[in-house]
């Protein structure tokens, strides 16, 4: 990029060089006052904490961007190798305390706000969640850069700024309710607008293809509605190493032109209308976390998120190399996170392609060895295919590109297997039909040169099932990333008290090298350092219980187990078995079968996608049950079931420290990965789960003894599946009987009738997918071992000490150098500032 503002020469004119920014109270202290005063304009008299919060964060921000134009800087110089993270979703979450923590300035800002006469917890409070994803997915997405940030890697991470995040749950009689989720109402400090680095994207028109001057076949998209792409940046710090990456995420807007010609026509409100049409694209994310629903604005927010990340990395390139395009693809990698953002494999041809000037042959080789594809689902509902029709509507130049490469691809297929016609339709990018398909993972495994899955039963399953095919073909592709979650924030920042134990027991190195946490091992056999551990986590489930007054009814005993499953509400994550053994467990206590009784409270939390009708009667169960259970005076704090409303990532953060027991009890094979199984673990709870994603790894890495498993296995599953027989085990088991009959009377649902009966359907079909009831037997001994585990209370500890102890693997520090080792072959780039 030309530099038109400053003329390097003159050094006295470099206004840009500015003192370096302290990092004492005092400097805090003084920022903190003239932002709240001068910026603001808030004095003394204003009660709401949201603008102290602003005043610090402004005065944190502004050591960010120091130290993000150092970064910037360095990378541009060093000339290094990059990645981009493409991903529909970031779910950040806050970013205040993490930014504190990583700056390493967390102690002197508390300092400065005790000083000040500040409560910093209310004041960090105040902050609304980056609610820019639905799940794991998305969760996965801001642990990888935060990662990336302390491991010094040059990654990028683009994205999309929606106007409205992940809805804001309500639960009304039981039942969840939407709200809109404004979360930028108040405005965002963490972000910068880039209106220099604006990319054009295109939709509709036509091609039309001429012979250019060279004699060349050339295609020209036109008669488009463009769309502009704005960059927003948002920091990313590592973990006080001088690091801040960027977090891009693009907003629509409207083209200036387009809204003149209509203006000019006279039709003021067309042209507003117009405008409306462009900005609707980032308007809102979509809440579905499974099942795709081919809704076009959903395709074109995947389209604006391809084209104008890979216009901004080219932009780049051309500055820099002009059109010499030979050494890109070994300065550049792009990871797909999902399908969702995988046209950007036939964007990536036709930028080079038509924008560019290369040949078919030069442009393919450059995309298939700079796309790298991370698969999150095993589930065939899942599977993104988009219509060719409503691509060749929208994408007309996109849907030639694809077919071209499916053509290109077929004749590989057949050349390895000559006249084998049905697997030529199986592995086609294109599905026939009556309503002909793009097959988004295929489009994605074809034009990537990895394909990864997210743990090692789900890459596997990947490579037997669902992909084996293209496993047959190209067996060096496929490859195995199993997930983590950054211990930054779930356990230094959410758990303080933890974080110091055990930086006081074995130092604080643990927090970039987790595998360090194996040396509180041997301190599990400590009498005193287990007495601590457990004042811990009596404290943080107190804590837990004072946070959700509201929900939570008084008399919770926090010597119960504090049971927990949050996550989205999903058939397959069977918190329908959940909440039958919650019944089993009433139904004991109401039969006065309470000897040795271990009291329990069940904690349930989740979002349903809102077109998801068995996920929403899922929710409303939950609470019927809890309404029952919590207030029958007979069953006291013997136990209860209390459902969280609106889970999100700050209700994690206060929700993992109080956690004695993970409930991960998906159906075999069907959680790809799971990533609060390992968030919990890392906080100290134990796991009840089934030999499910990365469960099966939790398991090995603390031994079979500290983890309480139980269900078929997934051969198991798949085997039993053709003759399956629910009533055959409820004919065997009078505890399920008396199970199902509570819930076939309407014991829970006495003004409501019939409203549990699709429920009750599919848990007794002998094609219920999720085989829920095959796996209730196994799962109600697994809860009486967890009880009698729990009795004793100093065992338990020493188990809890060693789930902590043995988390080490699940540090997205190890993910990530496993991407940068077999994928990306990023070198770290050391940024000299501290
Ligand atoms: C999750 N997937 C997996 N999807 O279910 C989970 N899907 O096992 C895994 O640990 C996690 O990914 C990280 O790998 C999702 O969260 C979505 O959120 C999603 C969103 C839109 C469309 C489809």
């Amino acid at each position: 990029m030309p530099n038109r503002v400053f003329r390097k020469s003159n050094p006295k004119s470099d206004i840009t060089k500015l003192p370096k920014l302290g990092l004492e109270k005092k400097n805090f202290i003084a920022d903190f006052k003239h932002y709240y005063s001068h910026r603001l304009g808030r004095d003394e008299h204003c009660r709401s904490p949201h603008y102290a919060y602003e005043a610090l964060s402004l005065a944190i921000s502004d050591r960010l961007v120091e130290r993000w134009k150092t970064t910037y800087n360095t990378y541009k110089d060093q000339d290094c190798k990059r990645a981009c993270y493409l991903s529909m979703e970031f779910l950040i979450g806050r970013s205040l305390s993490n930014a504190m923590l990583n700056l390493g300035v967390d102690d002197v800002v508390n300092q400065a706000l005790y000083d000040l006469g500040l409560e910093a917890e209310e004041l960090l409070d105040s902050e609304v969640d980056a609610g820019l994803g639905n799940g794991g997915l998305g969760r996965l997405a801001a642990c990888f850069i935060d990662s990336c940030a302390t491991l010094r890697l040059p990654v990028t991470g683009y994205g999309l700024r929606y106007e409205y995040g992940m809805f804001t749950q309500q639960i009304q009689n039981g039942e969840q309710v939407e709200l809109p989720d404004h979360w930028l109402r108040m405005g965002n400090i963490w972000e910068i607008e880039r209106p220099e680095y604006l990319a054009r994207v295109k939709f509709g028109g036509h091609t039309q293809t001429h012979i250019d001057e060279k004699g060349q076949k050339r295609v020209v998209w036109l008669d488009t509605h463009d769309v502009l792409a704005m960059p927003y940046d948002t920091p990313v710090p590592g973990y006080k190493n001088g690091t801040v990456n960027t977090l891009r995420l693009w907003k629509a807007v409207a083209t200036e032109e387009f809204n003149l010609q209509e203006f000019n026509a006279g039709d003021y409100a067309e042209a507003v209308a117009q405008k409306n049409t462009a900005e609707n694209i980032t308007m809102v994310l979509y809440p579905n976390d499974a099942n795709e629903n081919g809704k076009a604005l959903r395709l074109q927010q995947q389209y604006l998120l391809a084209s104008a990340s890979l216009q901004d990395v080219l932009a780049n390139w051309v500055g820099r190399h002009g059109k010499d395009f030979s050494k890109f693809a070994e300065k550049n990698c792009f990871q797909l996170n999902d399908t969702h953002p995988s046209i950007a494999v036939a964007e990536l041809m036709r930028l080079l392609i038509d924008i560019h000037g290369l040949s078919w042959k030069e442009a393919w080789q450059i995309t298939s060895h700079t796309m790298a594809y991370t698969n999150h689902t095993l589930l065939p509902e899942a599977l993104e295919k988009w219509s060719v029709s409503l691509m060749q509507t929208l994408l007309p130049r996109l849907m030639e590109i694809i077919f071209d490469i499916n053509a290109y691809f077929l004749r590989e297929v057949s050349a390895h297997w000559p006249g084998d016609g049905e697997r030529l339709a199986r592995m086609s990018i294109i599905e026939e039909g009556y309503e002909k398909k793009v097959r988004m993972a295929y489009l994605a495994i074809v034009g990537s040169y990895s394909v990864n899955g997210v743990a090692e039963l789900h890459s596997k399953l990947l490579q037997e099932g669902l992909f084996k095919d293209f496993y047959e073909l190209w067996p060096g592709k496929f490859n195995n990333k199993t997930n983590g979650v950054t211990p930054r924030r779930w356990l230094a920042a959410c758990n303080p008290d933890l974080a110091k134990l055990i930086t006081e027991t074995i130092g604080d190195a643990w927090i970039t090298n987790l595998a360090e946490l194996e040396k509180l091992k041997p301190y599990a056999d400590d009498p005193e350092f287990r007495q601590k551990w457990h004042a811990l986590k009596q404290a943080s489930k107190q804590r837990l219980v004072e946070y959700k007054k509201e929900e939570v009814n008084a008399n919770i005993n926090v010597n119960a187990i504090f049971d927990v499953q949050v996550k989205r509400i999903h058939e397959y994550k069977r918190q329908i078995l959940n909440v039958l053994h919650v019944i089993y467990l009433y139904d004991r206590i109401k039969r006065g079968d309470t000897q040795n009784w271990v009291a329990r409270c069940v904690l349930i939390g989740g979002k349903a996608a809102p077109g998801y009708v068995m996920a929403k009667k899922i929710i409303k169960l939950i609470n019927n049950v809890a309404n029952v259970i919590n207030n029958d005076p007979a069953v006291g704090d013997k136990l209860s079931l209390i459902f969280l409303p609106n889970y999100r990532v700050t209700a994690m953060e206060k929700i993992c420290p109080g956690t004695d027991l993970s409930e991960q009890i998906s159906t075999a094979g069907k959680e790809a990965s799971g990533t609060g199984n390992m968030k919990l673990m890392m906080n100290g709870a134990l796991t009840i789960g089934t030999l499910d994603g990365a469960n099966i790894e939790i398991r090995e890495e603390v031994g079979e003894e500290n983890f309480f498993l139980f269900g078929l296995t997934e051969t198991e599953v798949e085997a039993m599946r053709p003759h399956y027989d629910p009533q055959a085990y409820i004919n065997q088991d009078s505890d399920l009987q008396s199970v199902m009959h509570l819930l076939e009377c309407g014991h829970f649902n006495q003004f409501e009738p019939g409203i549990f009966d699709d429920i009750i359907a599919s848990i007794k079909s002998p094609y219920d997918p999720w085989m829920t009831i095959a796996d209730f037997r196994s799962y109600i001994e697994a809860q009486k071992r967890v009880e009698q585990a729990y009795r004793d209370q100093d065992h338990w500890i020493k188990m809890s000490i060693l789930n902590t102890a043995a988390s080490g693997k699940f540090s997205t520090d190890r993910t990530i150098s496993e991407y940068n080792r077999d994928i990306w072959k990023l070198t770290p780039v050391d940024v000299e500032s501290k």
